[in-house]
């Protein structure tokens, strides 16, 4: 393993560096991912809770959900992995991007700057009626499912699925993975599209691919390196 992250590390020094992440980066800072045995959705089919249908006829369900979860996510700090990229960002001025699939804001809190989402923003909300959307961080919130001022139904401003990803940040991920020198995917299991197409386009493009995952994942074929374990661990031993 050391002569791997020696090898990571050479690479890291020179080039466009993408920082591509999902939620096993946030694991270790307790909050669960999506699948697999502690996962998210082990007791909950997604299409119940991460879609506008289900949305549409259960709001107050879906928010129940969600406000439980902004909950976890309010008490939840960053660990070690979203401290290293937010040091890498710093120490690679102009060269760095850090796409993320992830809805914590966990990144942010650890300093990293110019984030770009896929998948929206947790502590975002949109009304459904008039669009108009803004930053909300009450935990838990007062009333569910919470009401705009023109009485229109908010929503989190997250991407469920069947949902176009935002496309500014879709762009900016295309434009970021098809320049980069090294593309260092953590924490994802690569199976939600169009978000893990970013994997193929890098490589492509001939980015070293990198995964740091403690588990396999389809996107394992595409990569010259790969660094298994926890992103907490691996990540502060890249910088
Ligand atoms: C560790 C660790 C540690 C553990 N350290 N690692 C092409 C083919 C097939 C289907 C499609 C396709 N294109 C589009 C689709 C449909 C769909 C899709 O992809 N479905 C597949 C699942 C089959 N995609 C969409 O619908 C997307 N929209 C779209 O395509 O629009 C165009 C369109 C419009 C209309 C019709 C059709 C198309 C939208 C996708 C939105 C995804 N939203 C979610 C939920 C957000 C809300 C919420 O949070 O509740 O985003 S889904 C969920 O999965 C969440 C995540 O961002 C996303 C990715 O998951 P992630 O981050 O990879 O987490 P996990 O849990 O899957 O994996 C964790 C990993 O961490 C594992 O590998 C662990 O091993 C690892 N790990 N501990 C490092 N300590």
């Amino acid at each position: 393993m050391e002569r791997l992250i020696e090898g990571v590390r050479q690479i890291l020094r020179a080039g466009r560096i993408v920082a591509f992440t999902g939620a096993g980066i946030s694991a270790e800072s307790h909050v669960p991912t999506f699948r697999g045995g502690d996962g998210l959705w082990r007791n909950y089919s997604p299409e119940s809770l991460a879609t506008a249908e289900a949305f549409e006829s259960d709001p107050r369900l879906v928010w129940e959900w969600y406000d439980w979860l902004r909950g976890l996510i309010h008490a939840a700090q960053p660990n070690p992995g979203h401290l290293a990229l937010a040091e890498l960002q710093q120490k690679n001025p102009g060269r760095f991007t850090l796409v993320t699939q992830n809805i914590d804001g966990l990144h942010e809190k650890a300093g990293s700057r110019d984030v770009v989402k896929l998948h929206g923003d947790i502590w975002r909300l949109r009304c459904t009626t008039c669009g108009r959307e803004g930053r909300n961080e009450q935990v838990p919130m007062e009333h569910l499912p919470p009401l705009c001022r023109c009485g229109g139904t908010l929503r989190p401003a997250i991407v469920w699925f069947g949902e176009m990803l935002p496309e500014d940040s879709w762009m900016r991920a295309v434009d970021a993975a098809g320049r980069a020198d090294v593309f260092v995917a953590i924490g994802t299991s690569a199976v939600v599209y169009p978000a893990a197409g970013l994997v193929r386009v890098a490589r492509e493009s001939g980015a070293q691919i990198v995964i740091v995952n403690p588990d396999p994942t389809p996107a394992d074929q595409l990569a010259q390196w790969i660094l298994r374990g926890p992103a907490g661990e691996i990540l502060p031993r890249l910088i």
